[in-house]
C-alpha cells in the first residue's frame, strides 16, 4: 500500500509539473516543417528542458488534438483565427509578459492584431501569405489569379494545400467577398466554382507542398509563402504571387493553453524563441515573414529579398474565428473531395 501510494504521489508531481524522470519536458504542439531542430536543441542545451514537438498540419486538426485531452500540450501553434476561438472557448492561459521581456523585438504591427490585442494569449511565431506558386519553365503563360491557375489546361498538374477553410477564401476571393464572409448564402455560391476547382487538383499537401513542384510532379498551386519562398532559393525559374481576386494574411503564433502541465517551461521557451539569433534561425529554415523587427535586423540582404517571404506591401485581409460555420465549411469541402 504504502509502495503504491509513493508510486502515485511520484507520477501526479510528475504530471504537475512537467518533469519526468529525465528531467523537465515540455509538450510542444505546431504546424510540420515550422519548428527548427537547432532552435530545440539550443533550449534544451540551455534550459536542460526536452522539447516533445508533436505535428499538425492544419489548424482544426490542432484544435481535435488540443480538445480531446488525450494530451496536454504545454506549447501551442495556433495560427490567428485558432488563437480568437481558444482565447472565447477560455482554453489559453493569459501570458506573464514579465516572463517574456523578448517580446519588445517584435515589429509593432504584430502587436496590434484584433484577433488578441496586446498580445495577452499569443505571440506571432511567423507570418505568411497563400498564393500562387509558377514553375516558369513548365507553365508559359502568365499566371496572376485563381482564374489562371484553376483552368482545363492545368488538370493533373495543380497543387493545393489541404485546407477546408483556405480553399473556400479563395473561392470567396473569386466572388469579390471578404475571407470573413461565411455565410451558407457565401458558401452556396462557393459551391459551384470549389466543385469544377477540385477535381483539377492532382495533390493536396499542407507539410511540404513544395516537394510536388521541385520533383514536377505538379506545375503550378497555391501554397503557403514558406513553401514558396524555400522553392524560390533553390531555382528562380518558381515564381509566387499574390492572387489578383484578393489574399490574406495568416499569423501563426505562440500560446500556452490553460491546462499546460509546465506553463514555466512554456514561457521560457516563447521567449528563447523571440531572441533574435533565435528567430532568425526559424528565418533560415523556413523563410516565412519574421515578426521579429531584431531578427529581421540578422538577415541577409538575400533573405530580405525574397518576393514570398517580403511580397510588396499590398492589402491583405486576416482570417477571423468563424464560429459554427467552420463545420460547414469542412463539410463543403469534404463532400466535394468524396464526390469526386
Ligand atoms: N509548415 C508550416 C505551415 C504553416 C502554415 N500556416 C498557415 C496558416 C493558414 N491559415
Amino acid at each position: 500500500m504504502k509502495t503504491f501510494l509513493t508510486f502515485a504521489l511520484t507520477a501526479a508531481l510528475t504530471f504537475i509539473t512537467g518533469c519526468g524522470k529525465r528531467g523537465p519536458e515540455l509538450k510542444l504542439l505546431a504546424w510540420s516543417e515550422y519548428v527548427p531542430q537547432s532552435v530545440i536543441d539550443g533550449f534544451t542545451k540551455e534550459t536542460g528542458i526536452r522539447v516533445h514537438y508533436e505535428t499538425f498540419a492544419s489548424n482544426e486538426e490542432m484544435l481535435t488534438k488540443l480538445l480531446a485531452g488525450a494530451n496536454r500540450y504545454d506549447v501551442i501553434q495556433p495560427s490567428e483565427y485558432a488563437v480568437e476561438a481558444l482565447i472565447k472557448a477560455g482554453q489559453l492561459a493569459p501570458l506573464d509578459a514579465a516572463r517574456v521581456p523578448n517580446l519588445g523585438n517584435l515589429a509593432p504591427e504584430f502587436r496590434a492584431f484584433a484577433h488578441d490585442p496586446g498580445n495577452k494569449f499569443s505571440i506571432p511565431w511567423m507570418a505568411g501569405t497563400v498564393g500562387i506558386v509558377v514553375n516558369t519553365e513548365l507553365v508559359k503563360e502568365p499566371v496572376n489569379s485563381f482564374a489562371d491557375v484553376f483552368q482545363e489546361k492545368y488538370k493533373g498538374r495543380i497543387i493545393g494545400v489541404k485546407d477546408s477553410r483556405e480553399l473556400v477564401s479563395w473561392a470567396l476571393a473569386t466572388l469579390g467577398r471578404s475571407c470573413n464572409d461565411v455565410t451558407p448564402e457565401t458558401l452556396a455560391a462557393a459551391k459551384p466554382i470549389l466543385a469544377k476547382w477540385i477535381p483539377l487538383v492532382k495533390v493536396w499537401d499542407s507539410d511540404s507542398p513544395k516537394t510536388a513542384l521541385l520533383n514536377g510532379d505538379v506545375w503550378i498551386g497555391v501554397v503557403w509563402s514558406g513553401e514558396a519562398a524555400l522553392l524560390w532559393q533553390q531555382n528562380k525559374k518558381f515564381r509566387y504571387v499574390l492572387p489578383a481576386e484578393g489574399a490574406h494574411r495568416f499569423i501563426d503564433s505562440l500560446a500556452i493553453p490553460v491546462n499546460a502541465a509546465n506553463a514555466d517551461g512554456a514561457h521560457q521557451f516563447i521567449n528563447y524563441c523571440l531572441r533574435p539569433e533565435v528567430s532568425k534561425l526559424i528565418s533560415d529554415a523556413f523563410p516565412y515573414t519574421n515578426p521579429n523587427a531584431a531578427a529581421r535586423k540578422l538577415l541577409s540582404p538575400e533573405q530580405l529579398a525574397n518576393p514570398a517571404s517580403y511580397p510588396p506591401d499590398s492589402k491583405l485581409e486576416i482570417f477571423r474565428d468563424i464560429g459554427k460555420a467552420a463545420a460547414q465549411v469542412d463539410k463543403l469541402v469534404t463532400d466535394l473531395k468524396n464526390a469526386q
